[in-house]
């Protein structure tokens, strides 16, 4: 547990990952989005952080999102989702608020379609983590706390 103020952090999830578990659980995992989210909660407990899970299907609204993060959150972690392959504005927002981030995938991005190879966000993240369903999330915590921790 850390003795200084505990960091805030945030995660966000993009389209359609609130069909989690629902559907295509052969490629996503069965576990729902609120299941993951409680995961991180308990997380997060443990390394003694507080966090914030938020979802949205909309692109403006999560630029948003990363916009507000710059006061209010000492890091990120985004799964955005399909836009992860066609969004400069989420790439230019994570570039502009200059907070560590990490890029979350549950599935392996680079065992499937070409389209999914390419991620505009990576070149504006610490690092990716992609293929290890629910667990890509809290490897993601992980790696941005012991990152912050590193700074601190
Ligand atoms: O593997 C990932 O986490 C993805 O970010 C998920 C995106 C996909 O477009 C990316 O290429 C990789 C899709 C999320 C859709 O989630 C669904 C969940 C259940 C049923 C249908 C879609």
């Amino acid at each position: 547990m850390r003795i200084s103020s505990p960091l805030q952090l945030l995660v966000l999830h993009g389209p359609n990952l609130n069909l989690l578990g629902l559907r295509e659980p052969e490629i996503y995992g069965s576990l729902t989005l609120e299941e993951i989210d409680r995961q991180l909660q308990g997380d997060s407990e443990t390394l003694g952080v507080n966090l914030t899970c938020r979802q949205s299907n909309l692109e403006g609204e999560l630029v948003t999102w990363i916009q507000e993060a710059r006061t209010r959150y000492q890091g990120l972690i985004i799964n955005a989702g399909a836009y992860t392959h066609t969004s400069v504005a989420l790439r230019d927002a994570l570039a502009a608020v200059q907070l560590p981030a990490v890029e979350v995938h549950l599935s392996n991005l680079y065992r499937r379609e070409p389209f999914r190879h390419h991620s505009y966000l990576a070149p504006v993240v610490l690092g990716q983590i992609s293929g290890f369903g629910a667990e890509s999330y809290r490897l993601g915590l992980l790696a941005l706390v012991r990152h912050l921790d590193g700074l601190s």
